[in-house]
């Protein structure tokens, strides 16, 4: 399987409940790697960018100010099949839809705040990751 790099944020509300330990355990222990970490309170430029491509949608606003309410914490999972391993782990958008089990159905309180963000695909990932992060901020663990 190859070997991939993908951009996880544990979202505000999920910061909120203390839950950043518990989700970081869960990507552990599903075997991906922490190689990149930090908290920030993002800008209201900043969330903007990164989810520029949703700047239509009708819930974009709600979007921004909810990523800006408070920190995230943002990193880089590596492993094999990391991009598709993480979204499987964070469940459905819809916590109501999310498989039991996953960190949505778990954490989140609803489509909104929704507890994490994960890449869908290897070229958002890597737009992502460095969107976020410099190369020399990613420490590979071999
Ligand atoms: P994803 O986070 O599961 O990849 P996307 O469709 O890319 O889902 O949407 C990005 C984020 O926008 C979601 O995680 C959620 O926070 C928010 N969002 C998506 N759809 C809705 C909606 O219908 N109402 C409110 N917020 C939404």
């Amino acid at each position: 399987m190859a070997q991939e790099r993908t951009l996880s944020i544990i979202k505000p509300d999920a910061v909120a409940k203390n839950a950043v330990g518990d989700i970081i355990s869960r990507f552990e222990k599903a075997g991906l790697q922490v190689v990149a970490c930090k908290m920030v309170s993002l800008s209201q430029e900043k969330a903007e960018g990164f989810y520029a491509e949703h700047r239509e949608r009708p819930f974009f606003n709600d979007l921004v100010s909810f990523m800006t309410s408070g920190p995230v914490v943002v990193q880089v999972l590596e492993g094999d099949n990391a991009i598709a391993k993480n979204r499987e782990l964070m469940g459905a958008t819809d916590p109501k839809k999310a498989e039991a089990g996953t960190i949505r159905a778990d954490f989140a309180t609803s489509i909104d705040a929704n507890a994490v963000h994960g890449s869908d695909a290897p070229e958002s990932a890597q737009r992502e990751v460095s969107y976020f992060f410099s190369d020399e901020e990613i420490c590979p663990r071999g």
